[in-house]
């Protein structure tokens, strides 16, 4: 436990995480990180990030577009929210609403997220997607997204373990740390 803590404050420069460390290497960032986990371990042409460019590239495009849109919308909407239970704004929730547009339209063209087969965008869009579901995002409105994360947790190996589990401490958190948000607004107003 110590020798992770100083992976994320001194060896990582970000100090943000996931942050993994492979002998040498430390390498922050979970989109970084799950590209150079099937480089490096997953063979020669893995299916997860397969060397085709053109395949290839639409893998990455939907690892920018949960890094660079979708996330920073997420952020800005909940990380407020979260810990300082300030309440969710209607321009911030439907920015992120756009984002949940284009997946869902995405989505209707292929099974996956980047075209007929599972690959590691899934796998990082799931991990947004299944947060949002804790947080009380109406999902309702978008099918096919809906069809992909029922998919996606019956598929995935390990979903259980590598996803649900945080997802529901995540989903515990939220209601201690609204409970006791609570509990300071009454002594501040008696
Ligand atoms: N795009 C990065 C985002 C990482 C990130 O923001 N992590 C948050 C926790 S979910 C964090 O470490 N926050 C600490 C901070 O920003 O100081 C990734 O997917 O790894």
């Amino acid at each position: 436990m110590f020798n992770i803590i100083v992976v994320i404050l001194q060896k990582n420069s970000l100090v943000t995480v996931p942050v993994i460390q492979d002998g040498d290497f430390v390498l922050p960032g979970s989109h970084a990180i799950i590209v150079y986990l099937v480089r490096e371990y997953g063979g020669e042409d893995n299916p997860l990030y397969p060397n085709e460019p053109k395949i290839q590239a639409q893998v990455n495009q939907r690892l920018f577009f949960d890094s660079g849109i979708f996330y920073p919308a997420f952020k800005n909407q909940y990380n407020p929210y979260i810990y300082h239970t300030i309440e969710k704004t209607k321009e911030t929730e439907d920015k992120m609403h756009e984002s949940l547009m284009f997946l869902e339209n995405v989505l209707k063209e292929s099974t996956w997220t980047a075209g007929d087969s599972m690959t590691v965008a899934d796998f990082s869009l799931v991990a947004s997607i299944s947060t949002l579901q804790v947080l009380g995002v109406d999902l309702e409105m978008y099918d096919f997204i809906n069809e992909w994360f029922i998919r996606c947790s019956k598929i995935m190996c390990e979903y259980e373990r590598a996803n649900q589990v945080g997802i529901d401490l995540t989903r515990t958190l939220l209601k201690y740390s609204r409970e006791a948000s609570e509990d300071l607004n009454d002594i501040y107003s008696l």
